[in-house]
């Protein structure tokens, strides 16, 4: 193996909580209920898809523009949020096992759904642990499909063979077995069938990139 691909939100910080925060203001905004075992099926999934999950439990029709409007409605409270985050947000055992893996001479990038991935790197200081970004902005389907990671993979100038996928949600899961590689769950992914290795804890991965997968301690 030869690179990482790491999953953003839910994986290298808890943006997904900011997400929940902001999709229950939109839902509360239209009396639909949503909790956070809902939320959980948000993980990995755009904006739009997402919104289309809260609205299972809508009994009104609202029009493609009416849609839109919610979704710019739900970007802007968690654009806010995001202001929230800075270089501390980072758990310092991140950090340090993304230059662990550096070291060990493993290419790195980031693999996300979120077209604010930029803005989150930026703000954290997690840009430069990075050789490549691929998120919501270059490509046309979202997750369980593969192609944020292929992408990613491009991006670092390897093989889908050659790659661990980390990422906390199923359809992130699905779509690194679509596309090739060897899919590591954690968090509420650490449960997903389908992730080859679940860890609950991020610096088991400097063990899996030292030792190989099956002597992760
Ligand atoms: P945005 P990930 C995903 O990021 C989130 O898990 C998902 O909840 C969100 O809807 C999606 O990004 C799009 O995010 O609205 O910021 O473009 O988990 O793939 O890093
Ligand atoms: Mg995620």
């Amino acid at each position: 193996m030869k690179g990482f691909i790491f999953d953003l939100d839910g994986v290298l910080l808890s943006t997904d909580e900011l997400h929940y925060q902001a999709w229950k203001k939109v839902a509360d905004k239209l009396g639909i209920p949503f909790d956070r075992t809902i939320n959980d099926r948000l993980r990995g999934v755009s904006r739009e898809a997402s919104l289309e999950i809260i609205l299972e439990k809508y009994d009104g029709r609202l029009s493609a523009a009416e849609k839109e409007d919610l979704c710019n409605e739900k970007n802007e409270y968690y654009k806010e949020l995001l202001h929230t985050l800075n270089e501390r947000t980072i758990l310092p055992q991140v950090r340090e096992t993304l230059k662990d893996l550096r070291a060990q001479g493993y290419r790195l990038a980031v693999g996300s759904s979120s077209k604010n991935t930029k803005t989150i790197l930026q703000r954290t200081e997690l840009d430069s642990c990075f050789d490549a970004v691929s998120d919501g902005n270059n490509i046309s389907k979202s997750k369980p499909d593969p192609e944020v990671f292929l992408k990613a993979a491009e991006y670092i100038f390897l093989d889908p063979k050659e790659c661990y996928v980390v990422e906390d949600a199923d359809a992130g899961i699905d779509a690194a077995v679509a596309g090739g590689f060897y899919p590591i769950g954690i968090g509420p992914a650490s449960h997903c069938a389908a992730a080859k290795l679940k860890i609950d804890d991020f610096t088991q991965l400097k063990d899996i990139a030292r030792y190989g997968s099956g002597n992760a301690r």
